[in-house]
C-alpha cells in the first residue's frame, strides 16, 4: 500500500456519545424525542420558532456540562503529531474536538456555541439562550438563530472539504450512521478520488459496504487503538 500522508477524518454523533451527548438515530436518540421536521428545518423555524429555540437552548446548555472523551483526546493527539495534511470534518455541533485540543477541525453542520444574525449575517460566540430574542452583539437587531445546518440547507465549507478529499490518501469515518447527505457520500467520493477508506463505528453504518476496512465497537476503544 502506498504511504499515507494526507488524512481526512469524518466524525459524527457516535464520537461524542460516550461523553453523554445524545446521538440522533440510536434508540433513545434525539429523533425519537423530537420530529425532525418540527425542529431541524427552516420551515419549522418559521412555523414555531419558540419550539426550535427551546430545543437548541436545551442542547447548548447540556453540551457545556460535558467533557471530551478518549476518542476526542486520541484524535487531538493525532492532529498534533501527524506531519502530513489532516482535516477533522465533523458533523457534530458540539465543541469537544476543540476542547480536547484538536486544531484542524471543520464544522460542516455548524456549531451550537455560535449564533447567526439574520439581519447582519454575522456569526458570534453564543453560550446563553436565544428564546428571549437577545440583540445581536454586532448590529443590535433581535434576529439571532442557532448557527446550525438544517435539512434543506447547504452544509458549510464544502469546497474546502472536497479539496481535502481530493488530496486524501486515507479517509476515516467515525461514529456516524451514514444516513445524512452529503456527508454520507464522502466515503464514495474519497474512494473514487483514490483514498483508502476505514470505518470505525459501533455497528455497520448504512454506507459500510463502501469501506475497504471496518472495525465495530465503542469509539473510546476503537479510536485510541487506531491512533496508536
Ligand atoms: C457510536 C457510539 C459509540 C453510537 N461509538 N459509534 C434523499 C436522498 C439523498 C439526500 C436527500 C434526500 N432527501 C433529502 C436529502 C438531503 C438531506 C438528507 O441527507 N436527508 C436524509 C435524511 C436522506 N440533507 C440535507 O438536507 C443537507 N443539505 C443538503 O443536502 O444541501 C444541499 C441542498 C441544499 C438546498 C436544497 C437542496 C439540497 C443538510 C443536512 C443537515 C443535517 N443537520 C443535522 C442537524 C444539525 C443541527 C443539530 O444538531 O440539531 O445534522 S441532522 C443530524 O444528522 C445532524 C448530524 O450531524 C447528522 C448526522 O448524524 P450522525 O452524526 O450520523 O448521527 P446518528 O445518530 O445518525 O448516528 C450515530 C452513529 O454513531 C450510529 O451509527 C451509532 O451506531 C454510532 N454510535 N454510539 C461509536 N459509543
Amino acid at each position: 500500500m502506498a504511504a499515507i500522508r494526507n488524512i481526512v477524518i469524518l466524525t459524527g454523533a457516535g464520537v461524542s456519545a460516550e461523553s453523554g451527548i445524545d446521538t440522533f438515530r440510536d434508540a433513545g436518540g434525539l429523533w425519537e424525542q423530537h420530529r425532525v421536521e418540527d425542529v431541524a428545518t427552516p420551515e419549522a423555524f418559521v412555523r414555531d420558532p419558540d419550539l426550535v429555540f427551546r430545543f437548541y437552548d436545551m442542547r447548548r446548555a447540556a453540551i457545556q456540562t460535558k467533557e471530551p472523551n478518549a476518542a476526542h483526546v486520541a484524535l487531538a493527539r493525532l492532529d498534533r503529531e501527524w506531519p502530513g495534511e489532516l482535516l477533522i470534518v465533523t458533523q457534530n455541533v458540539d465543541d469537544l474536538h476543540e476542547r480536547a485540543g484538536a486544531k484542524r477541525v471543520l464544522h460542516m453542520h455548524g456549531e451550537h456555541l455560535n449564533a447567526w444574525c439574520l439581519a447582519c449575517d454575522v456569526r458570534s460566540r453564543w453560550t446563553g439562550s436565544l428564546i428571549d430574542r437577545p440583540p445581536c452583539p454586532r448590529c443590535g437587531e433581535r434576529a439571532l438563530r442557532p448557527d446550525v445546518v438544517w435539512f434543506g440547507e447547504m452544509p458549510y465549507r464544502m469546497d474546502e472539504i472536497f479539496a481535502a478529499l481530493r488530496e486524501a490518501d486515507l479517509f476515516v469515518s467515525i461514529g456516524t450512521s451514514g444516513a445524512v447527505y452529503p456527508a454520507a457520500g464522502f466515503v464514495r467520493n474519497a474512494r473514487e478520488l483514490g483514498a483508502r477508506t476505514l470505518e470505525l463505528n459501533l455497528e455497520p453504518s448504512q454506507g459500510t459496504a463502501w469501506f475497504d476496512a471496518a472495525r465495530h465497537g465503542p469509539a473510546t476503544r476503537l479510536v485510541p487503538e487506531w491512533v496508536e
